[in-house]
């Protein structure tokens, strides 16, 4: 591992490509493996392989083998996000620009926008999504239950990350809690303050993964980072201010990890408004998928039916009566922000024609 752990001012705007005998090694340290590598192939010969770290308006930075480079961003279709792996070409001014962004493997979106029919993508290419949940206010359940969802839905791994356990006396409560409201999904218990717990995520913290992490505003997020960093590089709150509703972190940053590992910070999420598909809530709620099989009627609704498994898992006191409320409010919000979505791609479609079809009266042909 090559690079600082460390974002560096100043970045040089030209890496000097090197064909072939680029070092791969940095790059696979940063998650680049044999399929990324075939995807960029067509691009070989005249681009460089290279990570989006960072993207403000107008620009980006992007790691490559050999430098950190900044990019302009105005000339791609579509809008960059860190964790993107991206094909740099040169210009004749000696710089840099995105010529191709290779396909995501998954990524944690936001719904739609007012005016947008597109989702916007948070962070991509993530192997794991940290959920930082502070254990002060007491967890809202339904926030968590949302961001697993999210998390299985990105292609990633989730891990709920109990956060600020030094402020309660008995985090092993709180853990059960949790973890009662994300089967299958690992839950830990950390304190910045006092570094406990922190080797307990060095499992998911490897060389050539992608972690992101995910929460609320005031979560611990950059703070846990950088202890995981162990350096002060991220901003975070002021312990000082009261800080209500502020956020700390105002960008999506990737840094790379001393220890190895890629490490995604982002500003706080409110919850609503996230993305979220039938694949995560199915695995997110996989309690409840599990007994669904099990109903009498295969198209049992859950609500009165004779025979219904997961009513009678509620009755025997198997599964809280909690989690179908939940289960039932996201799939429904599910279902609005599709229809939402296809509603906005359709008025955005037809808008599209109409001009078309404008254009074709008035000048008697389609344009090239
Ligand atoms: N006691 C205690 N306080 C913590 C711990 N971790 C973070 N905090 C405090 O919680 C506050 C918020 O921490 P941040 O790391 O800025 O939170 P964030 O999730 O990055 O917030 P945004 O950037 O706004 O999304 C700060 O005042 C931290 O000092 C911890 O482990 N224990
Ligand atoms: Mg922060
Ligand atoms: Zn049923």
């Amino acid at each position: 591992m090559t690079w600082p752990a460390t974002r560096m001012p100043g970045f040089p705007t030209h890496p000097s490509p090197k064909g072939s005998t680029l070092t791969h090694d940095t790059l696979a340290s940063l998650g680049w493996d044999a399929l990324y590598r075939t995807e960029f192939e067509p691009y070989a010969d005249v681009a460089v392989p290279g990570r989006v770290v960072r993207v403000d308006r107008g620009a980006a930075d992007v790691l490559t083998a050999d430098n950190p480079v900044r990019v302009a961003t105005d000339t791609t279709d579509e809008p960059l996000a860190v964790g993107d792996w991206v094909a740099l070409v040169a210009t004749d001014d000696r710089r840099w620009t995105v010529d191709t962004v290779l396909p995501r493997r998954g990524a944690i979106r936001r719904a739609a926008v007012t005016g947008e029919s597109q989702a916007q993508v948070v962070a991509a290419n993530l192997d794991v999504v940290l959920i930082a949940v502070p254990a002060i206010p007491e967890p809202r359940i339904g926030m968590v239950e949302r961001m697993v969802a999210l998390a299985w839905d990105s292609g990633a791994t989730p891990v709920v990350v109990l956060t600020k356990a030094d402020l309660v006396s008995d985090p092993e409560t709180v853990v059960a809690d949790l973890a009662a409201s994300a089967p299958g999904v690992d839950v830990v218990a950390v304190s910045a303050a006092t570094d406990g717990g922190l080797d307990a995520l060095a499992g998911y913290l490897q060389d050539g993964r992608t972690v992101c992490l995910l929460g609320r505003s005031g979560a611990g997020k950059s703070t846990l980072a950088n202890a995981l960093l162990g350096a002060e590089h991220l901003a975070t709150r002021d312990i000082r201010s009261d800080g209500k509703g502020r956020h700390t972190t105002t960008h999506r940053e990737l840094v790379v990890l001393p220890g190895g590992g890629c490490l995604i910070d982002t500003p706080g999420l409110k919850g609503v408004g996230l993305w979220l598909g039938d694949d995560g809530l199915d695995r997110a709620f996989a309690d409840i998928e599990e007994l669904v099989p099990h109903c009498r009627f295969s198209d049992c609704r859950h609500e009165t039916e004779p025979g219904c498994a997961v009513l009678g898992a509620i009755d025997a006191g198997t599964l809280p009566e909690r989690r179908l409320a939940s289960w039932r409010k996201l799939q429904r919000e599910a279902v609005w922000i599709a229809a939402r979505t296809d509603a906005r791609l359709r008025a955005e479609q037809s808008k599209k024609w109409r001009a078309i079809h404008q254009e074709v009266r008035r000048s008697g042909r389609i344009r090239p």
